[in-house]
């Protein structure tokens, strides 16, 4: 593994759970490895779990690791080639990317969906280019089409807590008041679909997403259809894909919000969400602190997938 942006790049399912498993039980085996090693964040937008979860599994293995947040501190960065730089930016991102890369080994990036322009959001431009540029491996840390290391962290989730060999897996849209990415369904739905599991979307209309990714999902307008017999529910609010309403709020509508009346109708489902979460929106109170809530865990698990790639690309590095 030489980059990470998308969950495919873990290879086989199977050996990268029993990898994410010896790193889970075995966190500090590897600390020789990292040493001397620096891991450097980028973040352009804002973080918790990520920011946390990615330096302790860097730590983990030995490596220093130096986090940046562009926008407290570092010069403001252009990114469109071509401009005449008399605004208010005074650097730009292509010189930017390979001083960033002198300074590390390894770096992550988290570049969300800006909105502006859907081409530019789904070739990636800003990550592509730190893949281009920096000379050294990049990690998505959710980038603008998807966040791989959330996926990892939940299919390992999936993995720890199934009681059914073919679990049904339901993601849900549910309102937010914010435009949010298409990132973590979209990833989501290209992980699931390297499980096997049964796989169920439901959303309101003009909520469709890039069949790219939902290929091979089924696809339910009745949320309530959709929750019958699901052991596991993943709710999620994205902005519309389709057409001239990319990146729109389409609907706030909160018959849409995961409650206790629909988690009855699911065949006791796990309850999941990347966080971080609007309670009473996505979710309610009572689902969210019930037994069957495992967001907590999911979390913890993004420790493991950071560190299971970061391990991954330590040792296919030349020495
Ligand atoms: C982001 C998103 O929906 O992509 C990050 C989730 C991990 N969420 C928000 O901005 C609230
Ligand atoms: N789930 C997740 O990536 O959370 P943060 O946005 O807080 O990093």
């Amino acid at each position: 593994m030489k980059t990470f942006t998308s969950i495919l790049q873990i290879g086989d399912l199977k050996a990268a759970c029993t990898k994410a498993k010896y790193v889970k039980e075995h966190p500090y085996a590897d600390q020789e490895l990292g040493r001397n090693r620096t891991l450097l964040m980028i973040f352009f937008n804002s973080s918790l779990r990520t920011r946390l979860s990615t330096q302790k599994a860097a730590l983990n293995l030995g490596m220093n690791v130096i986090v940046l947040d562009i926008n407290q501190g570092a010069w403001k960065l252009e990114t469109e080639r071509g401009v005449v730089m008399d605004g208010d930016k005074p650097e730009h991102l292509l010189e930017a990317i390979p001083v960033m890369g002198c300074c590390c080994d390894i770096i992550g990036v988290r570049s969300f969906a800006r909105f502006e322009s859907k081409e530019d959001d789904y070739n990636e431009v800003i990550l592509n280019q730190f893949i281009k540029y920096s000379g050294k491996p990049v990690i998505s840390m959710e980038a603008a089409t998807r966040h791989p290391l959330q996926t990892f962290a939940d299919l390992i989730t999936i993995e720890e807590y199934k009681q059914v060999e073919r679990p049904k897996v339901v993601m849900t849209w549910a309102p937010h008041p914010k435009a949010l990415p298409q990132a973590v369904p979209n990833s989501f739905a290209e992980g699931i679909r390297m499980t096997g599991y049964e796989f169920v979307i439901t959303h309101p209309r003009g909520y469709e997403l890039d069949p790219a990714f939902t290929a091979g999902a089924v696809i339910e307008y009745d949320q309530r259809k959709a929750f019958e017999g699901a052991h596991f529910i993943y709710a999620k609010n994205w902005a519309a894909y389709s057409g001239d309403n990319y990146g729109k709020v389409l609907s706030t509508d909160r018959s849409w919000t995961v409650d206790s009346a629909k988690m009855a109708l699911t065949d006791n489902a796990w309850f999941m969400h990347c966080l971080p979460v609007r309670r009473n929106m996505i979710v309610t109170d009572e689902v969210i602190e019930s037994p069957r809530s495992i967001v907590i865990p999911e979390a913890a698990n993004r420790i493991v997938s950071a560190q299971t790639v970061l391990k991954e690309i330590l040792l296919n590095m030349d020495k």
